[in-house]
């Protein structure tokens, strides 16, 4: 059967008037699917009847913040690059580049709220007050983990692509039940939201779908947080998707919103927006950060092989720390002893983990067989007896050697 000689779709227009859970809900694309910007590449402010109030009440203070945390954590990237360089990490994921993505978003959460990361949100990390030393055990190679999640709400981070994506929705639906449980008894209980980060390159992947799918379905309180950054490695972005990322949240039901991903202000406005909308019980929103990583995909990669140095210059004018500080000198609400006091404390941190790495060391062989179940199984015990025993073979064949 050709193309030609399918089946058409069945319904028209009347028989959806019957169903009215049908219809497109007219702020599923906030803007008209415009991208929001709220300071523009050369950090003049916009203005946005949606987005520009949730950004009206930062004060100076919160401004300088947003600039110091994405310069630290810039000066953090580039220590850990040096690391790996100098055979202290066995690989690093840098993020220079999409710092205002990360700390946007990051510093619309609350502490209550979860976060899903994949491996490259140092930025959100830093936000959510997690100890930046901790984030380089696994890129080290002496942890599959590095953090308590529980400590920070921020989960540990998950390379296989997308699999967190479901963990986050799976994560939000239990905070449904949880707080639902709670008000039957009485109880009053915080609302919170759940953040998934992930890839341009993942949003291919069955597991976004899936849980998309499941999201909107039980209206969890998700917010879905793809970082455009162009690349998924060599393959680049136009390859994974025909419309805007953005766009397809209309197919699940829910709310896209396409945001200048280097933008702080945009993404902090969306960020609360969409965290808003979820907590309240609305349901989720796919926010899609158009933004560049202006670095390597891994210390392992070469971008020089799949992409143009004049692209990367393209995407460095529009640099997300560049323009914050032309708007703070601009407003007169910072000045060279303030960018100074931030360059000393990226500085500060980035000596500090250089210590912390170098004191690491790699785990015990026996630590693998007490990670295989969360209690003592008798193979692993087995399997243990006979390790110890192995490994006594060598102190003793070492023994008579020396004999
Ligand atoms: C399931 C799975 N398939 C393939 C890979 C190999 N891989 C690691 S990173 C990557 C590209 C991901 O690109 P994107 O989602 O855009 O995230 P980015 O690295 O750009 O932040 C691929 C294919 C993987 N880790 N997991
Ligand atoms: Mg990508």
């Amino acid at each position: 059967m050709g193309v030609g000689q399918l089946p058409t779709t069945e319904f028209n227009d009347e028989e959806l008037d019957d169903h009215p859970e049908t219809r497109l809900d007219p702020a599923s694309q906030p803007a008209g699917g415009a991208m929001i910007q709220l300071l523009d590449a050369q950090g003049n402010r916009r203005e946005d009847p949606v987005f520009g109030p949730y950004v009206e009440s930062l004060d100076p203070e919160a401004l300088r913040a947003f600039y110091r945390d994405m310069a630290v954590v810039r000066r953090f990237d580039q220590e850990a690059t040096a690391l790996q360089r100098q055979g202290q990490l066995a690989l690093w994921v840098p993020l220079t580049g999409q710092e205002a993505a990360q700390i946007g978003s990051g510093h619309a959460l609350r502490t209550e709220d979860f976060v899903f990361p994949s491996y490259r949100e140092h930025g959100v990390a830093l936000s959510r007050g997690l100890d930046m030393s901790d984030l380089l055990r696994i890129f080290r190679g002496v942890t599959h983990g590095g953090w308590d999640p529980r400590e920070t709400n921020f989960n540990i981070y998950t390379l296989v692509l997308a699999a967190q994506v479901l963990h986050a929705v799976g994560y939000a639906m239990g905070i449904q039940r949880d707080q639902a449980s709670a008000r039957a008894k009485g109880q009053t209980v915080e609302d919170a939201a759940v953040v998934a980060y992930y890839g341009d390159g993942a949003s291919s992947e069955g597991d976004v779908h899936e849980a998309m799918v499941f999201a909107s379905s039980y209206k969890a309180p998700v917010v879905f947080f793809c970082q455009n950054n162009h690349w998924a490695i060599s393959v680049p972005s136009k390859v994974q998707t025909k419309v805007p990322l953005a766009h397809r949240a209309q197919g699940y039901g829910f709310p896209g919103v396409r945001v200048d991903g280097n933008d702080i202000l945009a993404v902090h406005a969306v960020t609360q927006w969409a965290l808003d909308r979820a907590r309240k019980g609305e349901g989720p929103v796919l926010i899609e950060a158009f933004t560049y990583r202006l670095g390597a995909h891994t210390t392992a990669d070469d971008p020089t092989k799949y992409r143009t140095s004049s692209e990367e210059d393209q995407w460095r004018a529009k640099d997300p720390l560049t323009r914050l500080e032309t708007y703070l000198r601009a407003e007169g609400l910072a000045d060279d002893d303030f960018f100074e006091d931030v360059r000393r404390q990226g500085q500060e941190l980035a000596d500090s983990v250089r210590e912390a790495v170098q004191a690491m060391e790699g785990p015990s062989m026996e630590e693998a067989f007490a990670h295989v179940y969360s209690q003592a199984h008798p193979l692993v015990q087995e399997e243990l007896r006979w390790y110890r025993e192995y490994e006594a073979g060598f102190e003793n064949a070492e023994g008579a050697g020396e004999g």
